[in-house]
């Protein structure tokens, strides 16, 4: 069989014509529909229609809490390994102190930190405190948006869409992998006359606290009276 069997009669003619039509028509077609339809509706479906939304974070914390007794100019490393599926709002770094072995006023013993974020997927900064045990204070906390501008609070979206929404909130998939701090104690002891030491350590309190969250989006329906 070849070409003329094809072409050899009128029907056969329109036939492979109306087939050639077709090939080169349904590519257009497909091609320039999505521009007619709108970008949002055909990459989202019904999330790119546009709506007012309540927004809220339903949040679940993970956390590592380890306790620690230094002496004067003892450091401690600390380290949080943080693997979750869940969106994650911040970690933070609380380090907890409260200095009561000195019996007057005065010589509180304090702490101060510098924070190891290299291991982190991400581009964080690494922080340094410092704060006092007492005397209104207890110690200092480090925190770090994994999600950017993370609050947790419930807000009202308007004329949004549940992808623009679902693309703000979200954390990149970063924030992984392990979070490090070096600690360093510093106790304040008052003279004694005796020669012996008051005070000569403090327990410290570390908290790491990772805030994950799952976003919840409900369409605000206005219902008319
Ligand atoms: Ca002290
Ligand atoms: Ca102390």
């Amino acid at each position: 069989m070849d070409f003329n069997d094809f072409v050899d009669t009128p029907r056969k003619q329109i036939m492979l014509a109306g087939t050639a039509f077709f090939l080169l028509i349904f590519p257009i077609y497909f091609a320039v529909m999505p521009t007619l339809i709108g970008d949002d509706l055909v990459s989202g479906g019904s999330n790119g229609i546009s709506a007012d939304w309540e927004v809220s974070f339903i949040e679940t914390p993970i956390s590592l809490t380890e306790s620690i007794n230094l002496g004067d100019g003892d450091t401690h490393d600390t380290f949080f390994d943080l693997m979750t599926e869940m969106n994650i709002g911040y970690v933070e770094l609380d380090i907890d102190c409260n200095d009561n072995d000195d019996p007057g006023p005065g010589f509180t013993d304090s702490v101060d930190g510098s924070s190891d974020v290299s291991q982190v997927e991400g581009e964080f900064a690494d922080q340094d405190d410092n704060g006092v045990c007492g005397d209104g204070e207890n110690g200092f906390t480090m925190r770090w948006d994994v999600t950017d501008n993370y609050t947790g609070a419930n807000f009202t979206a308007i004329d949004m869409s549940e992808s623009e929404l679902r693309e703000m909130w979200t954390d990149g998939e970063l924030g992984r992998g392990t979070w490090g701090a070096t600690i360093t104690a510093h106790i304040s002891s008052p003279p004694s006359p005796l020669g012996s030491i008051v005070d000569n350590d403090e327990d410290y309190e570390i908290i790491w606290t990772a805030i994950t969250y799952e976003l919840v989006l409900t369409p605000v329906v206005e219902v008319e009276a």
